[in-house]
């Protein structure tokens, strides 16, 4: 962390690089942490591989999708990404002098100073990285950041990660003056028509394996394309499928070009989904992970569900 420390005050300029398709986690330590090198009187710029998602545009802040304009600058940290994969295209920016700071046990220690924490999310180690410099730093903005990725990736301070020390940051983000019941509100309890429409879709269509212990979906670029969806709508199906009482795994397969797959699985039995994800070049945590692969659909669905039932 002192290492950090001083990485970030002897430089003027630093990009700060999310992973791809960044979620609640990713956003959120971004902009906390460009907020606060900002205060420092230094300049920070968050390079997106793409738009963050509309959900987040409650916490979002100035920022810039790659390929851009970026100058120069002195310092790269990365947040919430377990491997130079996840920088995507950005990777060819990832150089010189490089952070990487992480909470995913899957992480490839690939930047010149790595802080790989324990932690249910990286927002909590942006957390203790301000708090290194000093409790002053802190305000309302970057306490909704902070909020918005550690109840992101805690499912509303619900899953097993959730440890007391998550819980006090939460507390001492709250006496920020933070509104988390609008937070939560966008967060957690609003839908886009699209993404409900396309959940009852999810309902009729999913199926069932293993004496209904999995349940997958897929959905195929033609079908993504004729309902009209977007990223957003179809971000929680793995959720969705997870929820339905005796599931013990949550697979979604989503072709998202022709031939390119991506697939997320959640877990909520003894099955450590990160050790699935991770023979296929992906990563992540126990109960949520994710990997990508190119062929064809009913043979990778074949594999993967001779792997899930092997764990199950
Ligand atoms: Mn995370």
């Amino acid at each position: 962390m002192n290492e950090i420390k001083a990485a970030v005050e002897s430089t003027e300029k630093t990009l700060i690089l999310p992973h791809i398709n960044a979620d609640g986690d990713a956003v959120g330590s971004a902009f906390a942490l460009a907020a606060f090198i900002r205060k420092l009187g230094k300049t920070a710029d968050v390079v997106f591989e793409e738009p963050p998602e509309a959900v987040y545009s409650v916490i979002s802040s100035e920022c810039l999708v790659y390929p851009c304009e970026i100058g120069e600058y002195d310092l790269a940290i990365s947040v919430d990404c377990s491997s130079v994969d996840r920088l995507g295209k950005r990777a060819e920016i990832f150089t010189g002098k490089t952070v990487n700071i992480d909470h995913h046990k899957t992480n490839t220690e690939y930047a010149s100073i790595n802080y790989v924490g324990e932690n249910a999310a990286t927002g909590e180690i942006i957390y203790k990285l301000i708090e290194t410099f000093s409790r002053d730093y802190f305000d309302k903005y970057i306490g909704e950041c902070l909020y918005t990725a550690i109840s992101t990736d805690t499912g509303s301070f619900r899953y097993s990660n959730t440890t007391p020390e998550t819980l006090r940051t939460a507390a001492s983000l709250l006496e920020l003056g933070i509104d988390s019941p609008k937070l939560n509100s966008i967060l957690y309890e609003t839908n886009t028509l699209g993404k409900l429409k396309f959940q009852a879709e999810v309902i009729n269509n999913m199926q069932m394996y293993l004496g209904n212990r999995i349940c997958l979906y897929t959905l195929t670029k033609e079908h993504f394309e004729s309902m009209k969806l977007t990223i957003d709508d179809v971000s929680s199906v793995s959720n969705l499928l997870l929820s339905i009482e005796g599931v013990e795994i949550g697979a979604f397969i989503h072709e998202r070009t022709s031939g390119e797959l991506k697939v997320s699985l959640r877990s909520r039995g003894k099955a450590d989904v990160s050790e699935i994800a991770r023979p296929f070049g992906g990563g992540g945590h126990m109960r949520a992970s994710g990997y990508s692969f190119t062929g064809d659909v009913d043979a990778n669905k074949n594999i993967l569900l001779e792997r899930l039932s092997e764990v199950l």
